[in-house]
């Protein structure tokens, strides 16, 4: 008997021994989840068919929502595209991580989550647009575009260095993200690949095997695309991204003739063109063009048909971008990845397709605020989870470091979203707080900050004007009129205000605040008037 447990005792030490030695040390780190990031740019949750629109079929984007969940009402903190990068690596607010538009430099210095990551053991890589200049810190590997980047043949910056590459940029960006899957990385180690894409930017150009989709279709625009701006204030009004009045006939409508010509202005970026892609573009767009030039179109006529320009190409560079998702998916299910990796598909911001009239994003008015969101994680969220709690763009940075077991740093500013998703609370924020700041700029879309909860919106536009706007997102999904000053809406209000005042104390936000990037970036815009002058 004593022997017996002698021996028993010697079999659990060496058990022991075993599991804790440093082969099983790796087996245990490969536990930790893999995490795949994938951003689109400009990416409206309308065009993603699980979010019900029906306006197009994205069934690879669809697969997370099938097998994990998706957010109806996740949203972003700042809508506009190098801000909402520098939210995601920071997890704080534009006001704090100093990134507040597109014009002010991004300080790499500062922490970031991937950064985090490789601290801890993480491979890391960032494959894409990310729109911040400098080196980017924090990833083991980076290829990304100079800012904005091109569709046709891009220039891509390879751990800093500058090179062109040959092809369609989401197919590129896709190859580059299998690549580091299957070979750059370090298997041993658990990865996170941020592949973010350029498309469905402006100005939309589809690849060379999409340019005849939906050729067949006609697309109705929104119900409130002839929207007469009633009702609002002066932002609505001023704003320069109407698709019938600011979107361009060369450089939106693509009404060329040419594509290496300039004649209508169209964008120059056409000149990287080889003679196979000029030759496809030609044969596509041309008798459409002679089509649309032979029907002598008018007023809403007109109207209509510049949608359906817009919206087709905005769709046909989706397609691509959903190819990719798919191959990465089937990449994880081949490899045997797909049970302990995170993925996340998002969008910069969401985008106007027609609401209102327009283009574009900006606003805090839904279409713009709102951004897709949909997380697969089969070992803790459950297929067909749909979460309609205000979750962040603020938030991906603390729940993904949760994730990985790594503490979540006191100073930044989201929340984790792990716990709401998994099923394991209910509980989230109630409000959330947003900033504007680019304004005089391209789309003349004002100033403005404001705070948002499940049914009131209240917005407040600054600088060359001083109004307010408060919605009732159930009795005015759309957006159409402001109640503010309304008497039967007096309590709301006073209530919507006193939780902006503390979002704005919470978070460290404030008028001085306000003036200082105001300042910054009216100094910015001079300079750059007197370097034109010289
Ligand atoms: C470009 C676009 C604008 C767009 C900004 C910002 N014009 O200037 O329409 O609002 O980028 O977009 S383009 O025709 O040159 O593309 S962002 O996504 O980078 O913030
Ligand atoms: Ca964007």
């Amino acid at each position: 008997m004593k022997h017996n447990i002698t021996k028993l005792l010697t079999l659990l030490f060496i058990t022991l021994y075993f599991v804790n030695c440093s082969p099983q040390q790796d087996e245990h780190a490969q536990q930790r989840p893999n995490i795949i990031y994938i951003m689109s740019d400009d990416h409206a949750y309308q065009a993603i068919s699980a979010y019900g629109y029906g306006l197009n079929q994205t069934p690879n984007i669809d697969r997370l929502a099938d097998e994990g969940a998706i957010f109806t009402r996740s949203c972003v903190t700042n809508s506009i595209c190098a801000p909402s990068r520098a939210v995601l690596l920071t997890g704080k607010h534009s006001f704090i991580n100093g990134k507040v538009d597109n014009v002010q430099p991004f300080n790499w210095d500062q922490d970031n989550f991937p950064k985090l990551l490789q601290a801890n053991g993480y491979q890391t890589a960032m494959i894409g647009k990310i729109h911040l200049d400098g080196l980017p810190q924090g990833f083991d590997f980076s290829m990304v575009l100079p800012g904005q980047g091109a569709y046709y043949n891009p220039d891509f910056l390879v751990n800093g260095e500058r090179k062109r590459f040959e092809g369609y940029v989401t197919e590129i960006i896709t190859e580059t993200a299998l690549d580091w899957l299957e070979n750059k990385r370090d298997k041993d180690k658990p990865f996170c690949m941020l592949y973010h894409q350029k498309a469905p930017h402006r100005n939309w150009k589809p690849a060379p095997k999409y340019l005849a989709l939906y050729d067949d279709k006609t697309f109705e625009p929104p119900a409130n695309y002839f929207d007469d701006y009633e009702g609002r204030g002066t932002a609505v009004r001023t704003q320069e991204m109407k698709i019938d009045g600011d979107a361009r006939w060369g450089h939106d409508f693509k009404m060329i003739v040419d594509p290496n010509g300039d004649s209508t202005g169209f964008n120059r970026e056409l000149n990287r063109f080889n003679d196979k892609q000029r030759e496809d573009w030609l044969n596509a767009y041309t008798p459409k063009n002679d089509a649309m030039k032979a029907a002598n179109l008018e007023g809403e006529e007109l109207a209509k048909w510049k949608f359906n320009r817009y919206i087709k190409d905005y769709l046909r560079t989706i397609k691509s971008v959903d190819d990719g998702v798919g191959e990465v998916l089937d990449y994880l299910e081949e490899n045997g990845l797909a049970e302990n990796t995170i993925v996340v598909y998002t969008s910069d911001q969401g985008f106007y397709l027609g609401e209102h009239g327009w283009f574009d994003k900006r606003f805090m008015y839904k279409e713009s605020f709102g951004t897709p969101l949909l997380v697969r994680f089969p070992k803790e969220i459950k297929a067909k989870t749909k979460i309609d709690k205000l979750v962040q763009n603020l938030d991906f940075a603390p729940t993904l470091l949760d994730y990985a077991g790594i503490k979540i740093p006191d100073e930044m500013q989201g929340e984790s979203f792990r716990q709401l998703v998994g099923g394991e609370t209910n509980e989230f924020r109630e409000a959330v707080y947003y900033t504007y700041y680019e304004y005089p700029s391209v789309h003349m879309v004002k100033r403005h900050y404001g705070v948002a909860n499940q049914r009131y919106k209240l917005m407040h536009f600054y600088y060359d004007v001083d109004e307010w706007e408060m919605y009732d997102l159930e009795k005015d999904p759309n957006e159409m009129k402001s109640v503010y000053g309304d008497p039967e809406y007096a309590e709301v209000q006073k209530e919507m205000h006193k939780k902006l005042d503390e979002l704005r104390k919470y978070y460290g936000d404030s008028d001085e605040n306000d003036q200082k990037f105001l300042k910054a970036y009216l100094d910015h815009q001079e300079k750059r008037r007197q370097a034109r002058k010289k």
